[in-house]
């Protein structure tokens, strides 16, 4: 099916919100026949929506497959912009290379990599990201946000905020930040955020945001080596959940955010942030490249770095590290 009938169609069961379509409207908009429409919606079948046909009443979507494809996540994203180009693929090594080269050969603020699985999926520092088939979101934003290279951790955090509120959202389930990136339940990571840029010193060509989120893993499908670190939303909120939704409801969280971020800068974030920090005010150990500081973690600046006070008063600023609580 054409991309655009394709968009068309699944904006139209989008706005029906489950009702019935009928045949001849859902002809009159595509301006096809009846028997192409009949086509179009054998192909939905294909790819796993479940669709009832009714005698004069028409069609209507009953069920979306839990597999994330192109379609899956168009029908029902709300936003303007953010993940209106979406870039699917079954299998990458990693969504960033890709949002990289797209971004590089000038793909446009909003557009969304999406795989099932990566391959080579990296967390910093280039540490291995687990990326399986079919369990997680593995996605990778490009944005071209006006503001100087120095201010672009204020996005990790922009996100974590975003992607906290849509899996509150979603599951219902309130999860802990971790600074910078990391985002928590019940102590354990099921959320990693990669930021990466292209920059030149006093200006940002873009900002590709990577986002992991383990969804629908049950605890044995982690490797031993993080069985005890890492989970999933559905082994915490004991169910599967939607992974298509999901990602439509953190498109429509960050949208949201960057706006009022570009509108009215970083207070606004900061200050939603603070509400879903756990390591603030608390005795931490940051681990950053040139050695590790234990001291009293005392909030973040302007920026989004954090403030560290060891146990002789002095203050350290920190950009980069992993916290330990
Ligand atoms: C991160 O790194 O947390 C950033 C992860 C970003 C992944 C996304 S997926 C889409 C996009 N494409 C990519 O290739 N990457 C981005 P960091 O803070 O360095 O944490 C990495 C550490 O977390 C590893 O060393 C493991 O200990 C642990 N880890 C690895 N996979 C995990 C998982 N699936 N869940 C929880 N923890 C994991």
């Amino acid at each position: 099916m054409q991309s655009d009938t394709r968009k068309k169609l699944l904006d139209l069961f989008s706005e029906a919100n489950g009702d019935f379509i009928s045949g001849q409207k859902i002809s009159d908009i595509l301006g096809c026949s009846r028997t192409a429409v009949w086509k179009h919606i054998e192909d939905l079948r294909k790819e796993g929506f479940e669709l009832e046909a009714v005698r004069r009443l028409g069609y209507r979507i009953v069920s979306t497959p839990d597999k994330i494809t192109e379609n899956e996540i168009r029908l029902g994203l709300k936003t303007n912009t953010l993940g209106q180009t979406i870039h699917f693929q079954e299998e990458v090594t990693s969504t960033q290379k890709i949002a990289h080269q797209l971004a590089h050969e000038g793909a446009k603020e909003g557009t969304l990599v999406v795989a099932e699985l990566q391959t080579a999926g990296r967390g910093r520092m280039d540490r291995t990201w687990f990326s399986p088939k079919g369990t997680g979101v593995w996605m990778s934003l490009i944005l071209r946000p006006p503001i100087p290279p120095q201010k672009t951790p204020q996005l990790t955090l922009l996100s974590a905020v975003a992607i906290a509120q849509a899996i509150q959202e979603v599951t219902g389930l309130v999860p802990d930040i971790k600074w910078p990136n990391d985002i928590l339940m019940n102590g354990k990571k099921c959320v990693g955020i990669l930021t990466e840029l292209q920059a030149d010193p006093d200006r940002v060509h873009s900002v590709i945001i990577g986002m992991g989120l383990n969804v629908n893993h049950e605890r044995e499908q982690f490797p031993e080596e993080i069985r005890d670190i890492a989970t999933s939303l559905a082994i915490e909120k004991g169910e599967k959940i939607n992974r298509a939704r999901l990602i439509q409801e953190v498109m429509l969280k960050l949208e949201t955010l960057y706006r009022q971020y570009l509108q009215h800068g970083f207070m606004p974030i900061k200050l939603l942030w603070e509400g879903y920090a756990i390591s603030i005010g608390k005795e931490i150990t940051a681990r950053t490249l040139n050695g590790t500081i234990r001291g009293w973690a005392r909030g973040i600046t302007e920026e989004g770095v954090l403030i560290l006070e060891d146990h002789d008063g002095a203050i350290h600023y920190i950009h980069s590290a992993d916290i330990s609580v």
